[in-house]
């Protein structure tokens, strides 16, 4: 069968009324700057790209999240600014690594959508060569409203138009949804171009993998304790069947394998991360994972409400995440509903 590239699956979502020209050009857009991060990532140690990037004197520099920033992490931020900036597809951008939303310049046309993007999640990986991956999602900008500011970036999971992941491994591939199923496109490095690999993934609703940093376990709620404990008794305990183990410690990689294979993913509150409300930001990570995973059948909840719902408060906001295999979310969920209604 002849392989359908992005192009032309983009071409038929509009002609299927899902998506708009300027939603198309935007997607393009944003997956051929992850082609150009593909090739900086995989350069490795002959781009002169691993390492911190440079502060104030030695200091490394510090980002928003007052996290320390990898060369690759500025690189693939500049990247995706500089690849939006003129098309005419946005009005702002906002990123896990700028304190607030970029403005598209003056001499440049605005279009009607918001991106939001974390340029290279995973990225303490990169300098042992795991995988990394960008993951972006994309809103519609209000109606008459010429300068964006966080407050019209704070919309639900529910609202958004497009999400998508760039996962840099051995092969590079993008995962996609603008609500109707979730596709995967692989990147044929001869061509150049991304080639439809998976048309409508399906998540299986049960699994026996789960993804958790079981260091933190003396951390976690009494229903999460409770939860992991189920799978860690295996076939001696009331699930009735072993369970096995990955964290991979990049949220890309996990939630690929996931898509790939089914499993579920957990990053949930625990007493260290309590007061800044979870691990991972709710606007770039968890409501693009969450609208992926939907779409392809799973479920994404913070243990206690659907990601997707949620309101969001404040741009860099963070949340726990259970992703995944539909049943294992539902589960978990329950053990942490169940146990604050006993309270
Ligand atoms: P920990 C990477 O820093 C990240 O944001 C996600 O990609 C990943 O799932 C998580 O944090 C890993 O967190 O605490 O295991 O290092």
């Amino acid at each position: 069968m002849k392989p359908v590239s992005l192009i032309q699956f983009l071409i038929e979502e509009r002609r299927a009324g899902h998506i708009n020209a300027e939603l198309s050009l935007l997607i393009e857009v944003v997956a051929r700057a992850c082609k150009r991060i593909s090739v900086a990532t995989n350069k490795g140690a002959l781009g002169g790209v691993l390492g911190m990037a440079a502060g104030e004197g030695d200091a490394a520099s510090i980002n928003i999240q007052g996290e320390a920033q990898k060369k690759l992490d500025v690189i693939s931020n500049e990247i995706l600014l500089e690849a939006n900036a003129w098309g005419g597809h946005l009005a702002a951008c906002a990123s896990e690594e700028m304190e607030d939303p970029q403005q598209i310049p003056d001499m440049y046309p605005k279009g009607n959508h918001l991106l939001l993007f974390d340029p290279l999640d995973g990225s303490s990986n990169i300098d042992v060569n795991i995988s990394v991956g960008t993951i972006f999602s994309v809103l519609r900008c209000p109606d008459h409203v010429t300068e964006p500011k966080v407050e019209h970036f704070l919309q639900p999971g529910t609202e958004q138009v497009a999400a998508g992941y760039v996962v840099y491994g051995p092969a590079t591939v993008l995962v996609l949804t603008f609500g109707h199923g979730t596709h995967e496109f692989t990147l044929d490095r001869e061509v150049g171009s991304f080639v439809l690999s998976r048309r409508g993934i399906r998540i299986p609703e049960e699994t026996a993998e789960f993804a958790i940093n079981m260091s933190n376990q003396r951390h976690w709620e009494a229903p999460m304790q409770r939860y992991v404990g189920e799978l860690l008794a295996g076939t001696e305990g009331p699930r009735g069947k072993d369970f096995n183990m990955r964290w991979v410690a990049s949220m890309v990689a996990d939630v690929h394998r996931i898509i790939t294979r089914g499993g579920v993913f957990f990053y949930p509150l625990d007493a260290k991360i309590q007061a800044k409300g979870g691990k991972l930001r709710l606007m770039y990570e968890a409501n693009p994972m969450a609208f992926i995973v939907e779409q392809a059948g799973g479920a994404a909840t913070t243990g206690r409400a659907r990601i997707l719902e949620l309101q969001p408060t404040a741009l860099h906001q963070r949340v726990p995440v259970f992703l995944g295999s539909r049943k294992e979310v539902e589960t978990a969920t329950h053990y942490h509903v169940e146990a604050d209604g006993a309270r």
